[in-house]
């Protein structure tokens, strides 16, 4: 049984965690760099400790000062959320020997799962479709790779070992270019990760990033809660997520879920995770990696599911069963997350900061709004510039969009740009709202300027779009405010707000 929960880490995810704990009725420990003094999740925690200066590296990232803060607070368990100490597998160990519980996986399994090579051995062992690529572990040397490279085909993809995220990441299009890409390549991983290794695995183009969501208790009962589409993203920076996938049906939802609980069970793995898939055209899909974490896009699993994620986490690592077995997950309608950025889509999506002045959260029917952010705090460069996740659920995919429209429109933030411009812009996309998209679709397709692109000649999806494209005209009838007109709302909402208030 917990008392305490010390939650490692900041903005809205620390906030989430916070909520769950005071909903299971288990006290909170924040701690805080200078930067964040005056962050929520600071004031939504029992006790907060001030752990250093603004930069990560002196502060969210300093295991010694965050067992530091346990010793002294008494916590009897640490969740890590994600990014930061989420997947170090000398953190983990590290609260074993002090006697902490790690809310997460076992040493072992981060181990696991973080070589990406030894990933990709281990789940081809059991009986885990992969990419067709190298199968070896341990370092190659650039002549076992040049010899097997061949025998792969082109295209290929060198990958870093270590990596994840699309570090040290190369296309390579032919043998003669092989020996330059995998300098530059290992160049990159090397000073990225401090590990030179690569791997290479076949190319797949136009696919999808599709993921599915497992759950493990320490009594070996594993499950998965579904599938989200991943595919909306820019830079390896996902923009935009949903569940279910428009491009899964049940018979392949089932397929690639036991896929993912057998990708699960073959490290051993407790607690809440994420198997990434690429789904192509043709709808065969592969294992990318696995991610031994609670992750950004977890609430549009919730709203489906109706499961707490963060509370079920909480009560493996108590040592208690899943409270669910695989036949009671039920799908039910459909969720959409958008990421609010502090960054500018008008201007290469320029990172943003600043005070926000002014703040106006969407709320209603099926919307949620996660955030670390309220008026009077300031973004500054320090950290992600993620301010918020605005999801939302409706019966339907159709419904899920215009929602997501309504609350795009309802949000007001002043004092730093946003992406919201973008994320309305997307939902006015024909290809977006008839699910005709891939991971390349927002950096080869997509458009502020201008989201009208040729119309699908898919009639599966056409009762959508007539649905979605009158709705989209009748707004325009009612004069609602469009995006490229967001910063003037804004401000003539601002003054209005003064006025009320003076
Ligand atoms: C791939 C791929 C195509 N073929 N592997 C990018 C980050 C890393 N996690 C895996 N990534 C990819 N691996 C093969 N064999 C395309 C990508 C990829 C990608 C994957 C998921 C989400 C967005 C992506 C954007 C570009 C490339």
């Amino acid at each position: 049984m917990f008392t305490k929960v010390l939650v490692a880490n900041r903005g809205e995810i620390a906030v989430r965690i916070i909520r769950a704990c005071r909903e299971l009725g288990i006290g909170t420990v924040a701690v805080f760099s200078e930067a964040d003094r005056n962050a929520l999740h600071v004031r939504y925690a029992d006790e907060a400790y001030l752990i250093g200066p603004a930069p990560s590296r002196e502060s969210y990232l300093r295991a010694d000062k965050i067992f530091e803060v346990a010793k002294k607070s008494g916590a009897d368990a640490i969740h890590p959320g994600y990014g930061f100490l989420a997947e170090r597998e000398d953190f983990a160990a590290r609260c074993a020997e002090l006697g902490i519980t790690f809310i997460g996986p076992k040493p072992s399994s981060i181990a696991a799962m973080g070589d990406k090579g030894k990933a990709r051995a281990t789940v081809i062992k059991a009986g885990v479709p992969v990419v067709p690529g190298t199968e070896d572990v341990g370092n190659m040397t650039n002549d076992d790779l040049l010899r097997i490279a061949p025998t792969i085909g082109f295209p290929l993809l060198i990958k870093a070992t270590a990596g994840g995220g699309g570090k040290g990441m190369r296309e390579v299009r032919s043998l003669e270019e092989m020996p330059t890409l995998l300098a530059s390549a290992r160049r990159e991983a090397e000073s990225a990760f401090g590990d030179g290794n690569v791997y290479l695995e076949k190319l797949i183009e136009g696919a999808r990033h599709i993921e599915f969501q497992i759950m493990a208790d320490s009594f070996g009962n594993v499950i998965h809660l579904g599938e989200r589409e991943c595919s909306i993203q820019r830079r390896h920076q996902k923009l935009l997520e949903e569940s279910p996938s428009s491009f899964i049906d049940d018979e392949l939802r089932e397929k690639m879920g036991s896929i993912a609980v057998k990708s699960a069970q073959a490290v051993d793995y407790v607690n809440a995770g994420t198997i990434e898939f690429l789904v192509d055209k043709d709808r065969n899909f592969y294992f990318l990696e696995m991610n031994t974490r609670l992750q950004v896009e977890h609430p549009i699993t919730e709203m489906v599911t109706g499961v707490d994620i963060v509370a079920e986490q909480i009560r493996i690592a108590r040592g208690r069963q899943l409270s669910y077995t695989q036949e009671q997950i039920k799908f039910n309608g459909h969720a959409i997350e958008c990421r609010v950025n502090a960054e500018d889509p008008f201007n290469g999506f320029m990172p943003s900061t600043g005070r926000i002045t002014h703040s106006l959260l969407p709320t209603g029917p099926g919307v949620r709004v996660d955030t670390g952010v309220y008026p009077g705090f300031e973004i500054t460069p320090f950290y992600d510039p993620m301010i918020a996740k605005l999801i939302v659920w409706g019966e339907t995919r159709a419904q899920a969009i215009l929602r997501m429209r309504r609350a795009l429109e309802e949000y007001r933030i002043v004092g730093v740009r946003t992406n919201i411009p973008f994320h309305q812009t997307l939902m006015d996309s024909h290809r977006f709202m008839g699910g005709q998209f891939d991971t390349r679709f927002v950096e080869e397709r997509f458009s502020m300027d201008d989201a009208m692109e040729s119309r699908t000649e898919n009639l599966e999806i056409a009762a959508i779009l007539a649905t979605l494209v009158a709705h989209q005209q009748s707004e325009r009838n009612a004069n609602i405010v469009r995006r490229n007109e967001r910063d003037t709302s804004n401000w003539k909402w601002v003054g209005r707000w003064e006025r009320m208030h003076r």
